[in-house]
């Protein structure tokens, strides 16, 4: 049976892995034991990538809603001819603003290109309405650094790091960072046989909480007072890298002062652990050099995701935590540009943070360093003025299950003139669609692991320990009698029916070096390698060199040494920012509010499925096809529940109906749930079928970030009641 070397694209990770093909079907999929970065690796996901290609439920065309809210298939060709001339016709009346895009998981993950030419088509356009879920996840990793400054050299490497402290983050769930996304857990079992000091610090005794040293099951929604206790300790006790701090560093003494209003008997105290515990954190953290703290999704959607990876950044800055002049930066772009790694500060850029760039109408959310605001996209849809947003092309995302405050994006999206879905299967959002565009699955489709560098770069902790890159073909045809687009395919259809020129921009790391973009041929088209190459064409190591290897291959030469500081360089990384002070000493003064909510609902992952993808996969879902909300045994019992009972979780904005299990490696007083499950209310009664949709209880407006416009997306204070028996 033929098998073929590919890239796993079920998940940003970019394993790469093995595909067995029979008669043009992927049948097999696993890892590359030779593979020296992955080491063999493929999870439980990515053995399914070949299921969900050959999924029953999958797309083969195009559809179009009909009147009475049926769906027709429609040839691709022609479903791009009239949402073309809706979106022209927009245009003319309205301008381009009338005309917004959101970009999901799966656009990133599917293919490199998606990002690329979503902002390429936005740019001809005219539309400065381009949102992602990158707004609804961790924004505060932008925003941050903006208010900070950034060290212009990779922070400390996880090959090289004697501790690594987790804030709400599970890699051996997620893949995602913390611990290389490569294989977290072999990287994880060798490092801490090597002597790797790990911290968790999660309401949860999560996978990854399990292997720490030192597990503060903290209550949700802490973070930012925990890491200020941490820093206070860290400074008080002088464990911090004062030469770095000296040379590199301002605004020191400030957040020495206002962290002063965190003492740690009082934060422990009101995070539910004990003193001892976290004054041990944070010893530990600033005493095994160098490492890397690193904040996940928990502490980001628990309220303020800018001022928790702003002390985030803070604490890795005092105890020094970055790569020095002369040392070689372990896994530099590959098929990205490098820009020279200098030890030097880069001074914040404030004006860049947030409030820049277009005005949503509303609440007068603006953008920020992590894009425009997804999280009052719905507002701004529903406005009641002549510059609203009418039309939406969401891409591999799925608004109606995974954006906050569900009621109101429903509202949202039947309110829209024009509404395109591009997807794979009849999603959540897909049944709410005037047109849902059927794409290729990225095994029909060639594409490089670049979305493997990018999480390198994404923040400290992120990323692998070797520069790796790969290359695929597509493996298996589009199955026969299917009409599929490419993604981009897409893009350049429509670009070419409304007159636009569509130019790439070559991928770079580093936001301030120019790169040419690249003109698209808009008479014949390109091929997609032809966009892989010009996407790549800075990169360090050339796509041609890459494809030498079908199997992929670590690209250390040219090697990448972090440069000395320029001479009579002043720029300083600023630890005093006003507005994140000022956020801090609110912080402190205020007192413990939700107090009526006797449970918090908190977020996690699943091991099975990717956001609202593979639940449909038998061999992902395993018969169950539902969310469970997950309980601590003793509160189940106190409420005179048993695991697998109906319940209704009601929150201060709605309900949904979920059914309750046991997980005892939960702090009491949780629900525990993944998110981007179930349908619309009206599936409500197949909870058992479908699940639950967290966004539902969270309400966009009431509890939002004043940067991003980041909802409160875990730590919603919730009740639990008991449902009649179905
Ligand atoms: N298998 C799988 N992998 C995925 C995904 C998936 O759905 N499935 N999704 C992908 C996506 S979109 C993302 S963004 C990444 C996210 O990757 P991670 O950030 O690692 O996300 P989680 O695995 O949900 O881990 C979050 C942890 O935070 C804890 N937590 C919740 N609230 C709080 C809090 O207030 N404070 C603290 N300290 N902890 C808290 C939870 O108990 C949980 O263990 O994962 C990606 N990878
Ligand atoms: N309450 C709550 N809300 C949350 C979160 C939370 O923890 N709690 N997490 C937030 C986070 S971190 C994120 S990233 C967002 C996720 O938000 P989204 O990215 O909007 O949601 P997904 O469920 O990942 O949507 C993926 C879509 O891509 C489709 N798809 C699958 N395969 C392919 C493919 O090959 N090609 C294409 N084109 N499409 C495909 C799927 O069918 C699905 O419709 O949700 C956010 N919302
Ligand atoms: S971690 Fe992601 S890329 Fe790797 S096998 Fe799993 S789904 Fe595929
Ligand atoms: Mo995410």
């Amino acid at each position: 049976m033929p098998e073929h070397h590919t890239i796993c694209r079920a998940c940003h990770a970019a394993c790469g892995v093995i595909v067995n093909v029979e008669d043009g079907v992927p049948v097999a999929v696993r890892g590359n034991p030779d593979n020296p970065v992955y080491k063999g690796f493929c999870c439980v996901k990515g053995q399914n990538f070949g299921a969900q290609r050959n999924n029953p439920n999958r797309l083969l065309h195009s559809q179009k809603r009909q009147p009475d809210g049926s769906y027709q298939s429609i040839p691709a060709q022609q479903a791009m001819n009239e949402i073309a001339y809706k979106l022209s016709q927009l245009r003319t009346d309205h301008g381009a603003r009338s005309v917004a895009l959101y970009s999901g998981t799966f656009a990133a993950a599917a293919s490199a290109i998606n990002a690329a030419i979503e902002t390429a088509f936005m740019k001809a356009l005219g539309s400065p309405m381009g949102f992602s879920s990158n707004t609804i996840d961790q924004p505060g990793k932008m925003v941050a650094p903006a208010l900070f400054g950034r060290w212009m050299a990779p922070p400390t490497n996880f090959a090289d790091a004697g501790v690594v402290m987790l804030l709400g983050m599970n890699p051996l769930v997620a893949m995602s960072g913390g611990i290389p996304h490569t294989n977290p857990g072999r990287y994880l079992k060798d490092a801490l046989a090597d002597g790797l000091q790990l911290i968790a610090i999660d309401p949860r005794r999560s996978e990854t909480a399990r292997r720490a040293q030192l597990h503060l099951q903290v209550k949700p929604g802490h973070d930012v007072a925990l890491l200020a206790a941490m820093i206070n300790i860290i400074l008080t006790e002088k464990l911090h890298d004062q030469d770095f701090v000296a040379q590199h560093m301002q605004g020191v003494d400030e957040l020495q002062r206002a962290v002063a209003a965190f003492p740690v008997q009082k934060v422990a105290v009101q995070a539910g652990i004990s003193a001892d515990e976290l004054t041990a954190a944070a010893r530990l953290f600033a005493n095994n050099g160098p490492g890397v703290a690193v904040a996940g999704t928990g502490p980001n959607m628990s309220g303020h995701t800018t001022l928790v990876e702003y002390l985030v950044l803070c604490l890795n800055s005092i105890c020094g935590r970055w790569q020095r002049a002369g040392e070689t930066v372990r896994d530099p772009a590959t098929l990205g540009q490098v820009v020279q790694p200098i030890a030097q500060a880069m001074p914040p850029r404030s004006e860049y943070a947030f409030g820049f760039g277009e005005t949503m109408h509303g609440r007068g959310m603006r953008n920020s360093a992590a894009g425009m605001p997804t999280g009052a996209l719905a507002d701004e849809i529903l406005f009641d003025g002549e510059q609203r947003v009418r039309a939406l092309i969401s891409h591999g995302g799925n608004p109606v299950a995974a954006w906050p405050d569900q009621l109101k994006t429903l509202q949202a999206i039947r309110a829209l003139e024009l509404s395109v879905q591009i997807d794979v299967t009849m999603s959540a959002t897909a049944h709410e669609a005037d047109y849902v565009i059927a794409v290729k699955h990225p095994l029909e489709m060639s594409g490089i692991s670049l979305n493997h560098e990018y999480l390198s770069g994404y923040a400290p902790g992120f990323g692998t320990t070797q520069a790796w890159a790969q290359y695929t073909s597509a493996i298996v045809a589009a199955p026969a009698g299917s009409d599929l687009l490419e993604d981009w395919e897409f893009f350049y259809g429509l670009a070419q029916r409304m007159d636009m020129e569509l130019k790439l921009t070559p991928v770079s790391f580093n936001g301030t070096v120019r790169t040419t973009p690249w003109p698209i041929d808009m008479q014949s088209p390109p091929t997609t390698d032809d966009i892989l190459q010009a996407l790549t064409r800075h990169g360090r190591v050339p796509l041609e060199e890459v494809k030498q290897h079908p199997a992929g291959a670590v690209f250390p030469d040219p090697a990448v040494v972090v440069a000395p500081a320029e001479k009579d360089w002043q720029g300083r990384l600023d630890a005093g920012n006003n507005y994140m002070l000022k956020d801090l000493a609110e912080l402190a003064a205020a007192v413990g509010a939700d107090s009526e909510w006797p449970f918090r609902l908190i977020s996690r992952r699943q091991i099975n499925v990717l956001n609202s993808t593979g639940r449909d996969i038998p061999g992902q879902n395993h018969g169950k096809t539902y969310n469970p909300a997950y309980m601590h045994p003793e509160d189940i019992a106190a409420l005179g529940l048993h695991s697998g009972d109906p319940i209704n979780l009601r929150s201060s904005r709605a309900s949904i109906p979920a059914v309750v299990e046991a997980d005892p490696n939960l702090r009491r007083g949780l629900v525990s749930m993944s998110h981007s499950w179930g349908g619309a209310p009206d599936t409500d009664d197949q909870f058992r079928q479908v699940g639950a949709c967290t966004g539902r209880l969270v309400s966009d407006n009431q509890d939002y970030e004043k940067y991003t416009a980041m909802p409160r997306l875990s730590n919603i204070p919730v009740q639990v009641e008991v449902a009649a028996t179905t």
